[in-house]
């Protein structure tokens, strides 16, 4: 890796493009890709396009080259970036974030892992113990999440199916002290189904690949993943991250390992396996009608009892308790009269998934709370430190569109809508207030802006969301079909909406099924089976209660809910569409609190196939990531902009003025000489700490001018050293 990029390399900085059309980006995307180097800048945005192979990138000396430096003194890269949040967090004690955007499979989490690795590495000089403890929690817990969190999708091997916003805890000395992760709605139906291609989340292939033989004993398993009707379907699928099956078998130790060294209890860890073995167990248990025998009425039975038996031992509850739970149901029958009401078989089997839904979702929060504890900031003197300061990384699930997408696309999209919403506010923000901080005047550039996408999910009343949310509060007489004609009705004119109803002719949707959304990434045709019932998120107190009676503490610890009175229950409680859009607004605002940092992920072809950018598909993600707008945003005004001492630290040399040191009182007036010299004064303004420079063709010509000295300049150092100048 060289410490400069040769001009064969294309442009570092979109910016600095001659002209801003769709194939000059592309070309210089495609220039820089082939030569291995994937990533580029515009300003201070960094565009990422994934590789799917190893590059020599990364690593303990790669991050020493960018340690300490600035944005531009090296080629672009993430850890400039990670280097550049870290830098104002420490300098001006902003609370910083970096946002990582793009598609599924663009190479979000990859690039937070990278951004991690950064700070732990050029954090805590002096080896303080607790501040070792912290980062090694911080590192380690990402595999942790992502066997519980991610799963294999026909878009990415390894996928987040859960958002992340992580923050860092700086104390003054600039080391962390402590972190604390935020989770975001898991796509947890994937424990009951999963697509053609795609598998359950990782850890349930690792418990029944990596287990020693007697564990798998003691948790009544069998090691084959296709006697599971959770896991069947993805039997045979490796999961992403190595290729090979056996890499369930290593991460399950690597894993286990990991929550071990993070600080989990033996018991804890033990515990989350039986967890999963139950509810592995829980999906093959199925109901049978009995007959009426004349001796008894007919009813409701397991078909196969020892499964019950197993889930009793494995969640240490009472085994008729567990059997009572699966079959009938107790409801409050006016003022405190309990009665129990049997199931039909399709009931238990509903009630059975949202039983084994709930308590995947269940282990997996409380793994995150339990990281949570563990990271703590133990070690403050609240005295001396004040504050913390904080950098926030968000790696979210990226866009997505399946054959088939359901409410759980719709979420994650939605939540795409939002981060390109609030993309658009910062960069726009951010330069507006630059250019008036420093006394600039400015013009603005047009954008698509998608808040009318935003607007048609969230909106109150009327909104898609509310519009579910309505459906879901009418007790059991609205169907999916009833909501799809509702969003019919209050959408027929939204120019972002439609429905095979209101457009009879468009094959590619289905009468009373399909309605579709135009996302400013892309047109997704959602199907609303299940939505009401993936939105009501309903789970019978029966099993809340089942499991806050278990006699493992962490297993009870799981569910608080479960020791309210069925009497108490309240009526309606939040729908997860609401947690979840509520959960984002709050991010979002807790995002543009901070100083944002961004890395625009770009997917360069739909394969996965390491070294191959397909043209259209990039053209697709430059175009709807706003990249364009946002390179002529920075120049709109101003290609670009520097303090004047690292203007003069790069550009010193072509003056005589100013090399190898200026004697003319100020930055900016050595600055102001260097450019006279040069005749390009008039293409600049002065601000007060900063220079802004209007078009690229300048800096061109500066490099240029550098470039050619160089050469020169190595030459007479060189016979500096050797004694013969
Ligand atoms: P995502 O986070 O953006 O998708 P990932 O970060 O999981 O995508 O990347 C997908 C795969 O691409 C990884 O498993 C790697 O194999 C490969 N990859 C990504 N970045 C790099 C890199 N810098 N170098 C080498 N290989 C890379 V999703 O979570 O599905 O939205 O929800
Ligand atoms: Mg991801």
């Amino acid at each position: 890796m060289e410490d400069h990029e040769g001009p064969e390399c294309g442009k570092p900085d979109f910016v600095l493009l001659d002209q801003v059309t769709m194939e000059d980006f592309m070309r210089n995307l495609q220039l820089r890709f082939e030569k291995g180097l994937i990533y580029t800048y515009i300003g201070e945005v960094l565009v990422s396009v994934n590789p799917y192979k190893q590059l020599p990138l990364y690593g303990p000396e790669a991050i020493a080259r960018y340690q300490g430096r600035e944005l531009y003194e090296r080629p672009p890269h993430l850890y400039a970036v990670a280097n550049a949040a870290y830098r104002a967090m420490k300098r001006r004690s902003r609370d910083t974030c970096i946002v990582i955007s793009g598609e599924s499979g663009a190479g979000k989490t990859e690039a937070s892992k990278h951004i991690m690795q950064y700070i732990a590495a050029v954090t805590n000089p002096s080896q303080r113990a607790e501040v070792e403890r912290v980062k090694d929690v911080l590192l380690k817990s990402t595999c942790v999440l992502e066997a519980f969190g991610n799963a294999r999708t026909n878009r990415n091997h390894n996928s987040s199916r859960f958002g992340k916003y992580m923050d860092i805890n700086f104390d003054f000395k600039g080391d962390p002290v402590g972190g604390h992760i935020h989770s975001y709605l898991l796509e947890k139906s994937r424990v009951l189904k999963q697509h053609v291609g795609e598998r359950n989340f990782h850890a349930f292939y690792q418990l029944l690949r990596g287990s020693e033989d007697q564990e798998l004993q003691r948790l009544h398993l069998e090691r084959n993943p296709a006697l599971y009707n959770f896991t069947r379907q993805g039997a045979g699928l490796s999961s992403g991250a190595h290729g090979a099956l056996e890499s369930d078998e290593s991460s399950h130790q690597a894993v286990t390992e990991a929550m071990r060294v993070i600080g989990f209890r033996r018991e804890e860890v033990e515990t989350v396996h039986r967890v999963l073995a139950a509810i592995l167990h829980l999906g093959n248990i199925e109901f049978v009608e009995t007959e009426d025998n004349g001796l008894q009425k007919g009813g409701l039975a397991v078909a196969e009892e020892a499964l019950v038996d197993h889930v009793a031992e494995l969640t240490t509850t009472p085994r008729d308790l567990v059997l009572r739970s699966l079959l009938a149901r107790t409801v409050a029958s006016g003022g405190r009269d309990l009665i129990e009401k049997g199931h039909t078989v399709a009931e238990a089997s509903y009630a059975r998934d949202a039983c084994a839904k709930a308590v995947y979702q269940r282990l997996f929060e409380w793994v995150v709370d339990r990281i949570n504890g563990i990271m703590e900031a133990r070690d403050r003197d609240p005295r001396r430190d004040g504050k913390d300061t904080v950098i926030g990384v968000l790696d979210i699930y990226g866009f997505e569109v399946f054959p088939v997408n359901s409410f759980e696309q719709f979420c994650i999209n939605y939540c795409n809508e939002k981060l390109q919403q609030l993309f658009i506010q910062l960069i726009l923000k951010q330069e507006q207030e630059e250019y008036e901080r420093e006394g600039i005047a400015w013009q603005s550039v047009e954008y698509f802006n998608n808040a009318t996408i935003v607007e048609l999910v969230e909106r109150p009343h009327r909104g898609i969301l509310a519009v579910l949310d309505e459906a879901c509060s009418t007790a059991g007489t609205i169907t999916d079909r009833i909501f799809l004609q509702t969003l019919d009705t209050h959408h027929r004119h939204h120019p972002h909406y439609s429905s095979r109803q209101l457009c009879p002719t468009d094959k590619t949707m289905e009468f009373g099924r399909d309605f579709r959304i135009k996302h400013y990434a892309g047109d997704v045709t959602y199907s609303v089976d299940g939505f009401i019932d993936k939105n009501r998120d309903f789970l019978f107190q029966d099993f809340k209660r089942l499991l806050y009676n278990s006699s493992d503490p962490t297993l009870r610890a799981m569910w608080p809910d479960g020791q309210q009175d069925i009497t108490e229950v309240t009526k309606r409680p939040l729908t997860a569409g609401t947690i979840f859009k509520n959960s984002m607004v709050a991010l979002v605002e807790n995002l543009a609190s901070k100083e944002p940092f961004y890395v625009r992920c770009i997917k360069p072809n739909e394969d996965k196939v390491p070294g191959r950018l397909d043209e259209n598909h990039c053209r697709h993600q430059v175009s709807y990531l706003g990249l364009l707008e946002n390179v002529r945003v920075r120049r709109a005004g101003f290609a670009s902009r520097q303090p004047y001492p690292r203007f003069l630290l790069r550009y010193k040399m072509t003056c005589e003025y100013t090399w190898p040191n200026h004697l003319l009182g100020s930055d900016k007036a050595a600055v102001s000489a260097l450019l006279e010299q040069h005749g390009l004064q008039g293409d600049v303004a002065f601000g007060h700490n900063k220079l802004f420079i209007r078009s690229p063709r300048t800096l061109v010509t500066l490099e240029q001018s550098r470039a050619q000295l160089i050469p020169i300049i190595v030459l007479l150092l060189q016979k500096a050293w050797r004694g013969t100048l």
